[in-house]
């Protein structure tokens, strides 16, 4: 067993492996003291895939975070209505983590510039200390562990002082709570920046404890000078590489110049000359920019003081601002322009490679930012440093979304290729020699249909739904975002249903059509189509017309321990973003590789999953990123549609006239106005293509052969998406280090 499972819920066999975990921690110290690769990740669990994959590729490497006290809410459906309660995953304890008070940290808020002889100083400010906690990430079978090092907020105990001395203990004590909340909650919105103090403190939090521990660990490396005044920082670009996952750390760049020039004195130009002193590379997303209140005028900002950077200014911007300035050419944020500093911005000018997360997102960047306004200043950057921007494609751990959730899968593909495919995922390549195999694809469809008995018996015993097992499970399971387009598939359920209803003794294939995903708690829109999603259910799964031929099951609180179960038991992955707006995308791999086709328009890595198990292997649909860009030029009309597509305009008026919601017929009207009148992702232009797509997919499935032969098909090229592929690329194009497969002997326990 050697990956991480979190949290808790530990079974003997994870306990060893933590064990095993902390035997070799002096061991990956020592590897780590030749490079430090950085990853500063917000979200809590989710880059349990890359940290995964540099562990096993032997890359010594740490992941970086926030212990948030509370991570992502838990989703209860409630009359079909989400709600939201708290994921308290510590009340239990956490066996898989050791706290590390030694490498305490304290980090500073408010306060204010000082100048004196020897520079600048920033005083009176309030302390927080960032406590360590350190989860091992043992990589596959080789004797390498990582570290995932998270962030607790602590107050120090002398936290308001001034309190303790006029008598007020209690007060005093109960205030801690002011610096200890930095840490108690994870932001749950997905896709969407939130502007709040509290999310700003956290950022600079885990940006500023991070930067210092780094610090602190080339410093006691040999490429830290031996001088004890003055450490030589020469070494340190080529030794350390800071990945920022999305923009979500950014402020390392302001805070690197300002360690770096405030306390560690370089100078300036020193810190920030060439490209190739910034260590920092970031990925970003199109619908993830966040901007930090720059030049507003301080009455109308949020109240955020923020440390100074640098050289008597005391707001983030003038440091930027003075950044920039080296590269005359591009001004970004001025004081009277730019009332906002875009933080995507700032990790363009201060890293040495900014990537996109599938091949088209970089084009994408290009392409449609070009009329804007707002991109005419990212054009800039690209044609002032072209050579920054490259691509890579994400990837899953096969680790976990193969060998650990579809054993039955895994096996069969070991006895005929062997299980080096497990680290080698390329491998599975091997297989297209078994598509005209009848017992292989006996086995692949009947593990299939293991899977997704096991899964009905699960939701059968969970949630009291009784499904068909033998009908086409189709599957949307994601964060529920109007770009990701549940309305679509809605549209498709109910022109389904129709379709029934108004032939009710012809054949068609049965499906079951199952919806899962959170909405943010603050998104009106994402949790109405929730409540539609249950509705229509309500609705459909009770017409005894329709009897088992359609159930539409909304899946409650997805997480990944629900996409572990529900994934290996998909026939059908639904992947229907408009063109140009999902990044990458993660889940659209993790289906193919568990042998479900994919119905999908041109977006994120689904192009690129097309283009491996060729076009005539997968459903594609829709607007291509140009005929989105197109249409967009020419003016998109949602009444168009719905005036010449009669099972469009049916639908659409079923859901505005309360057929799905009669005791509220008015329950839908925010939906069906915002389809018709502001709908920023066109629905209605890819709904004929969806329709008649989906009609391709119900034809296939009857001929379970013919469907099975491109199931291996889809497996057998799935390997590109092997997170083990994504990160030896980050190693080699980007952070300038091999990875390495030489097998090094574990040391001795210093104990035994
Ligand atoms: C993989 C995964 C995602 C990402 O899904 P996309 O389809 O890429 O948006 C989201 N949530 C969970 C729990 C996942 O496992
Ligand atoms: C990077 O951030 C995105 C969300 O912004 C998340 O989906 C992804 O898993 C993160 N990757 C890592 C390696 O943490
Ligand atoms: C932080 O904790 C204090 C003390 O309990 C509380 O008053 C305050 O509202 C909290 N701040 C935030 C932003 O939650
Ligand atoms: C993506 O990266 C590859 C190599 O890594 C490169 O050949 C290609 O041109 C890049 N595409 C874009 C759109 O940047
Ligand atoms: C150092 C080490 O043990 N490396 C191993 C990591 O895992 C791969 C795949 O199993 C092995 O080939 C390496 O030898």
């Amino acid at each position: 067993m050697s990956h991480m499972h979190f949290p808790s819920k530990g079974s003997m066999c994870l306990l060893w492996c933590m064990v095993v975990g902390y035997k070799y921690y002096h061991y990956y110290y020592y590897i780590a003291s030749n490079f430090f690769l950085i990853m500063a990740v917000l979200p809590l669990l989710l880059p349990a895939c890359f940290l995964d994959s540099m562990a096993t590729l032997g890359l010594a490497a740490y992941g970086y975070g926030i212990r948030y006290e509370f991570g992502i809410f838990n989703q209860k459906i409630c009359g079909g209505w989400q709600l939201e309660e708290a994921d308290d995953w510590l009340r239990y304890g956490n066996p898989w983590e050791k706290a590390r008070p030694e490498y305490m940290i304290p980090v500073h808020f408010y306060g204010r510039i000082q100048h004196d002889h020897d520079g600048v100083k920033w005083v009176d400010t309030q302390v927080v200390l960032a406590l360590p906690y350190d989860t091992p990430v043992p990589g596959y079978r080789n004797n390498t562990v990582n570290t995932m090092r998270l962030w607790s907020a602590r107050a120090p105990n002398e936290f308001n002082l001034k309190d303790f001395n006029v008598g007020g203990y209690i007060q005093a004590v109960l205030d801690r709570n002011l610096a200890e909340n930095i840490s108690r909650v994870l932001y749950p919105n997905d896709n969407f920046f939130e502007g709040k103090e509290l999310r700003l403190k956290q950022e600079y939090f885990v940006v500023a404890a991070t930067l210092q521990d780094i610090i602190r660990r080339f410093k006691s490396s040999k490429f830290g000078s031996r001088d004890p005044v003055r450490t030589s920082f020469d070494a340190f670009p080529d030794k350390v590489a800071i990945q920022l996952n999305d923009t979500h750390p950014s402020l390392t760049i302001p805070e690197l110049m300002r360690v770096l020039v405030d306390i560690e004195k370089l100078d300036w130009d020193k810190a920030a000359s060439s490209g190739s002193t910034w260590p920092t590379s970031a990925s970003w997303a199109p619908t993830r920019s966040t901007a930090w209140p720059g030049s507003t005028p301080r009455s109308s900002r949020p109240p955020c003081k923020y440390p100074a950077p640098r050289r008597r200014v005391n707001s983030p911007e003038i440091c930027l601002l003075g950044f920039l300035g080296q590269q005359k050419e591009i001004h970004f944020a001025t004081e009277d322009t730019c009332p906002w500093i875009n933080m995507a911005h700032v990790d363009i000018v201060g890293s040495h490679v900014v990537n996109g997360v599938a091949r088209i997102h970089s084009k994408i960047y290009y392409y449609k930012w070009r009329h804007s306004l707002l991109l005419l200043l990212f054009k800039d950057f690209y044609e002032f440093e072209p050579h920054k921007f490259q691509n890579k494609t994400n990837g899953i751990t096969p680790r976990r979304w193969l060998v650990l959730c579809n054993p039955g899968l895994a096996e069969i593909i070991a006895e005929r290729i062997g299980e080096d495919y497990i680290s080698d995922l390329d491998q599975l390549k091997k297989l297209l020699a078994f598509v005209e195999d009848e017992g292989f694809i006996r086995d692949i469809a009947k593990v299939k249909q293991e899977n997704k008995l096991k899964f009905s018996a699960y939701l059968e015993k969970e949630y009291k739904v009784k499904i068909n097992p033998n009908s086409l499970f189709d599957i949307q399971v994601k964060r529920i975002h109007e770009y990701k387009r549940q309305l679509l598939n809605c549209l498709h359920i109910i022109t389904f249903y129709n379709r029934i209803k108004k032939e009710p003794n012809k054949h068609f294939v049965p499906r079951t059509i199952m919806i899962g995903g959170k909405a943010a708690p603050g998104y009106h829109m994402a949790k109405m189509i929730i409540k539609l999603i249950t509705s229509i259910g309500d609705i459909v799964n009770n017409d005894p017309v329709i009897g088992d031929r359609l159930k539409v099951i909304f899946l409650e609180n997805y997480r990944v321990s629900l996409a572990e179960k529900v994934v290996p038991a998909a026939d059908l992955s639904e992947q229907i973003s408009t063109a140009g707006t999902e990044a990458s995308g993660t889940g659209n791999m993790k289906f193919m590789l568990n042998g479900a086709l994919t119905i999908g328009t041109m977006d994120g890595a689904n192009v690129e999953m097309a283009e491996e198990a060729g076009e005539e292997n997968f459903f594609i649909f829709g607007m291509r990123v140009e005929d989105v860009d197109e249409l967009d030029r020419k003016g998109y009309c949602a009444k168009d549609y719905y005036d010449h597509i009669p099972e469009l305009k049916q639908a659409i008026d079923q859901m505005s006239s309360g057929f799905f919601s009669p005791k509220q017929p008015d329950l839908f009207k925010d939906i069906v106005n915002m389809l018709m009148y502001h709908d920023r992702f066109k629905v209605f232009a890819d709904y004929e293509a969806y329709i008649k797509c989906q009609e391709k997919v119900s034809a296939l499935y009857k001929n379970t052969k013919e469907w099975t032969k491109k199931v291996i098909k889809n497996i057998a090229t799935s390997g590109k998406f092997s997170s083990d592929r994504t990160i030896a690329q980050y190693a080699r194009e980007i952070w300038g280090v091999e990875p390495t497969r030489q097998k090094i002997p574990a040391p001795d326990d210093p104990r035994e």
